[in-house]
């Protein structure tokens, strides 16, 4: 297997990503700005095959009309040069002073109403680009201070513009839906729908649900200290993993954005393991655009831009080669059996079996040996030995 991207790879980034002039809390930009029109010529020589943007990415915050309609125009027309894609938009309703309580919902009505105004313009772009998914991270939805935002009525706000929003989608005709990005923190001290669970379980209160889904963020879930590859699998399981964020973390700080495979190895095997295979029974895997939402460190010239874009398409197949290799071990399919990893596929009660079947069974309750059944051994950690040596290629 070659670990030279293809368009096929379905690799895309965002253009703040390449784009970030490298601005901290702390420090000055390191970079002079990146023209879009640059970025899609290098990232298509690299071999990516889509970019995605921030409407204020692309066109600045307050451009009027004309100058938008112009910005468009070039960036469509090195779209069409290189055959690089959109598949997916989103929106910025976190860096201007105007959202700093947050878009959605924000306390301000008005803000709520300008926020809604700003995101309806920019899906009719995502449409006009042919993008399929239209993800909406809520950087500034959240609060500080608990007193000072009523958390119950700002999910009431949230669902209102989700809604709203898809609403939209529908009576235009556009083929677009839309994935909800969690985080815990960062810009704000709490965001809301903090993690892939809470978001799930807002987007079933939605009236819209079936057109809402998830882009999950390595770094968003491992800031919280959480499994990604397992967030991932819920999300998939609940059918609702549109489109992904990858990026790399170092455990519990602040958010990093470091290249995919840089933070937490082992996490990001198993993450391109299932979204490559499925489960290891053939769940369901992934079939869209792998995503990478990362910083290039603000140690890094343009040279570092271009040579961590490359290093997180490599890593990716570089995953991708070593897990297929673990997949193909037959000490590793020896060591999955010894380990009885495919006996959770095994539904618990027999097909037709009853409760009242169940409480006849006795080898279920009166004769189950429970002190041998408790003193068995699942054999975990040598399947984990194996799986850390085909990732670091000592297999
Ligand atoms: C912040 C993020 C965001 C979102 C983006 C939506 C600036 O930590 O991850 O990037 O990904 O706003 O796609
Ligand atoms: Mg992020
Ligand atoms: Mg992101």
């Amino acid at each position: 297997m070659s670990v030279q991207p293809t368009p096929a790879d379905k690799f895309s980034f965002g253009l703040w990503t390449v784009g970030w002039q490298a601005r901290d809390p702390f420090g000055d930009a390191t970079r002079t700005p990146l023209d879009p029109i640059e970025a899609v010529h290098k990232l298509s020589e690299l071999g990516a095959y889509g970019m995605t943007f921030h409407d204020d990415d692309l066109v600045p915050f307050g451009a009027d009309n004309a100058s938008r309609d112009e910005i468009i125009s070039r960036f469509r027309k090195a779209l069409d040069e290189t055959g690089l894609v959109v598949p997916m938009v989103t929106t910025n309703l976190f860096t201007h002073p105007v959202f700093k309580d947050g878009g959605f919902t924000s306390n301000d009505r008005s803000v709520r109403r300008y926020a809604l105004r700003k995101v309806l313009r920019n899906i009719d772009l995502a449409a006009e680009l042919g993008a399929q998914t239209f993800v909406m991270w809520g950087g500034r939805e959240g609060a500080e201070y608990d007193a000072a935002k009523d958390v119950q009525a700002a999910l009431d706000r949230y669902r209102e513009a989700v809604d709203t929003l898809a609403q939209y989608v529908i009576d235009r005709g556009y083929g677009l839906r839309f994935a909800l990005e969690p985080k815990p923190n960062e810009p704000r001290g709490d965001i809301l729908l903090p993690t892939v669970g809470h978001a799930l379980a807002f987007i079933a209160n939605l009236e819209h649900g079936d057109m809402v889904g998830l882009n999950p963020e390595v770094g968003h879930e491992q800031m919280a200290g959480l499994n990604f590859a397992h967030g991932i699998a819920q999300a998939l399981w609940a059918g609702k993993l549109f489109h992904i964020d990858l990026n790399g973390q170092r455990g519990i700080k602040y958010d990093q954005d470091l290249v995919f495979g840089h933070g937490d190895l082992l996490n990001a095997f198993a993450l391109v393991d299932l979204l490559e295979h499925g489960g290891p029974a053939g769940g369901q895997a992934y079939e869209g655009p792998r995503h990478f939402d990362y910083k290039p460190s603000r140690t890094e010239d343009y040279d570092g831009v271009w040579e961590s874009a490359k290093a997180n398409m490599r890593m990716y197949l570089l995953l991708k080669e070593r897990a297929k290799a673990f997949r193909a071990d037959p000490e590793v399919q020896e060591a999955l059996a010894a380990a009885r990893v495919a006996e959770l596929s095994q539904p618990t009660l027999a097909d037709g079996e009853t409760v009242a079947d169940l409480l006849n069974d006795r080898t279920a309750w009166e004769d189950f040996d429970s002190e041998a059944k408790g003193a068995q051994g699942y054999h975990f950690i040598r399947l984990n030995q194996l799986m850390a040596e085909h990732a670091i290629g000592a297999r």
